[in-house]
């Protein structure tokens, strides 16, 4: 890599710490964080949020300004644009680089504050129009001279074309500074905007000799005769950090799958608990062929837009029409062998803009998910504690390909460790 100095990683890091702050507030968008730097100062900062529209450079460039730039038709004010290309007039403007608005209806934006600036920024600056305008030609037009990225964006609509955009211009690129992070931060991005399907992550906390439940907080009966888990604190498998790790999944997380063997079971709320804003409420999806998820369980008593449910029973049936009127949502989902297609599931679950799931399920869905090669990645919370007794594995039969994860990670949480893997390149899915 050409021409990286100690300074350079130090704001590239603040980029990538900026970045993590749109965490749940950027999907369907990636997470991006952006800074400006003059003279060895950052002259401005900023992370992209999908209800804010602009994008991180943008953000950055307004603070730099200390003034919001209007965005109008989703193109950045003339404020930048007329002078940076040495255009004293709008009609001179490159077609397609500014809607015209009434100058006088715009913010007067100091464009020299960003003359001469290096951008960080942990993905690829956009080249293309979305919902807002070619983040590139605001940097052009802004006299960046410089931009440090930490990788080319997974978009096919700009891959690569954003770096060209910018040379063209004589803006000096550097790519791939702390790449293997900013990869890591927009993998369920790079999953679904080369797919359209989330990336899935299958989580599970195992004892040492490999059980998911604890023998005393095996099932006992309820008065309604559910099976329940007696939820006391030693009955739980994982630390309390690893459980607060877990929230923080879930908190980064678009959707959350279940099967109706564990809500049967846990009566689990399975709701993001960190208290941290997010832009849309975790979609909470359970998998329930035969439509078994009862009216009373927590679950159901707390969906408010957020319950989905996949089954192979009509959606018409009269427990499906119970649960619609109890806010949940009932789709019916074809089946393969007997069981629900998870393919199917997952493409649904990708075309509402889900970036990423997370699989918290039992020994049989998650089997099940295996053997559908659904499955991206795996994290497995390995207790220091044994169960001594046979009961169910984290998966069991339907799963008989032996396969090996990749890129393979281990962290500590209280006394759990917890291993992480890859089962697929999430940047070459399709
Ligand atoms: C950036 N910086 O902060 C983000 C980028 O519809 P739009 O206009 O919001 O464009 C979304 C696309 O732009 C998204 O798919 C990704 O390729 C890029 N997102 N790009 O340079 C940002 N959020
Ligand atoms: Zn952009």
């Amino acid at each position: 890599m050409p021409d990286i100095t100690a300074a350079d990683a130090i704001f590239m890091h603040r980029a990538l710490e900026l970045a993590a702050k749109g965490v749940a507030l950027a999907s369907p968008n990636p997470m991006v964080g952006a800074v400006l730097v003059r003279k060895g100062k950052i002259i401005g900062e900023g992370f992209h949020t999908y209800e804010g529209m602009r994008h991180a450079e943008i953000v950055a460039l307004e603070a730099a300004s200390n003034q919001p730039a209007e965005i109008f038709g989703g193109l950045v004010a003339p404020g930048f644009v007329g002078r940076a290309f040495g255009l004293d007039k709008e009609d001179e403007t490159p077609a397609g680089v500014l809607t015209p608005a009434a100058p006088s209806a715009l913010p007067v934006v100091d464009s020299d504050a960003a003359r001469g600036a290096t951008l960080y920024v942990n993905l690829e600056p956009c080249c293309h129009k979305g919902r807002t305008a070619p983040c590139t030609n605001a940097l052009i037009l802004a006299g960046v001279k410089r931009v440090v990225a930490a990788m080319q964006d997974p978009n096919p609509a700009v891959a690569g074309r954003g770096f060209k955009h910018l040379r063209a211009a004589g803006v000096e690129v550097v790519a791939g500074l702390r790449e293997a992070e900013a990869r890591r931060l927009a993998e369920p991005f790079a999953k679904w905007i080369i797919s359209k399907q989330p990336l899935v992550t299958l989580k599970s906390a195992l004892t040492l000799d490999g059980q998911l439940v604890l023998p005393h907080a095996r099932a006992s009966r309820s008065h309604r005769g559910e099976r329940v888990r007696r939820r006391g604190d030693d009955s739980w498998i994982s630390s309390p950090e690893s459980r607060a790790e877990v929230q923080r999944m879930r908190h980064a997380s678009d959707a959350l799958i279940t099967g109706i063997g564990t809500v049967l079971i846990d009566n689990p709320l399975l709701t993001d608990r960190t208290g941290l804003p997010r832009r849309r409420k975790l979609l909470r999806v359970v998998m329930d062929s035969q439509l078994r998820l009862p009216l009373k369980s927590q679950l159901v008593k707390t969906a408010d837009n957020d319950v989905l449910v996949f089954t192979r029973a009509s959606e018409k049936s009269p427990k499906a029409r119970a649960l619609q009127a109890a806010g949940v949502e009932v789709v019916h989902i074809a089946g393969r062998r007997g069981r629900p297609d998870l393919r199917a599931v997952i493409a649904e679950i990708g075309r509402r803009e889900i970036l990423s799931v997370l699989l918290e399920a039992g020994a049989i869905l998650n089997s099940a998910a295996l053997a559908a090669g659904i499955v991206d990645k795996m994290r497995v919370f390995l207790a220091p504690k044994i169960a001594g007794f046979q009961g169910s594995a984290a998966t069991k039969n339907g799963f008989q390909a032996p396969c090996e994860l990749h890129n393979v990670t281990m962290a500590q949480f209280g006394v759990d460790f917890a291993i992480e893997g890859y089962l697929r390149d999430v940047y070459r899915t399709r």
